[in-house]
C-alpha cells in the first residue's frame, strides 16, 4: 500500500496540470510531410506544439490525409490534393496524431502516417 502515495500524488498532479492554461505553442514553425507515391516521407514526425505541418504531394497521383479516428477534432483539408498541391494544419495540442492515404491503404498497411505533437 506504501506505493499508492507517489501514485495517488501523480494523478493529483497530472489533473492540475490538465486543467490549467492551453499549451505553450511555438510560433511561425513549419515542417514539411511529402505524399509520394505511395509512402509519406517522413512515415513518423515529431513537432512542437503550435508547429504547422505542410504536406506537399509530390507524387504522379492524388493522395489525401485522413484522421485514423473518423470522430477526431482535427482535419487536413484534402479533398483536391492532386500533383504539387499543400495542405497545412496547425498542431496545438500535444498529443499523438496517426493517419493515413484512404485512396492507398488503411491505417495499418499501405500509407500509413503518425505525428507526435509535443509540449513546446
Ligand atoms: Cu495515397
Amino acid at each position: 500500500m506504501k506505493a499508492l502515495g507517489p501514485v495517488l500524488v501523480a494523478v493529483v498532479l497530472g489533473a492540475v496540470a490538465c486543467g490549467s492554461d492551453s499549451p505553450t505553442l511555438v510560433e511561425g514553425v513549419e515542417v514539411e510531410i511529402a505524399a509520394v507515391d505511395n509512402v509519406f516521407d517522413p512515415e513518423t514526425t515529431e513537432v512542437e506544439a503550435g508547429t504547422v505541418v505542410r504536406f506537399i504531394n509530390l507524387g504522379r497521383n492524388d493522395h489525401n490525409v485522413i484522421p485514423e479516428d473518423s470522430d477526431a477534432d482535427w482535419k487536413v483539408v484534402t479533398d483536391d490534393f492532386g500533383p504539387g498541391d499543400t495542405a497545412t494544419y496547425r498542431f496545438t495540442e500535444p498529443g499523438t496524431y496517426r493517419y493515413y492515404c484512404a485512396i492507398h491503404g488503411t491505417i495499418d498497411t499501405g500509407m500509413p502516417g503518425s505525428i507526435t505533437v509535443v509540449a513546446a
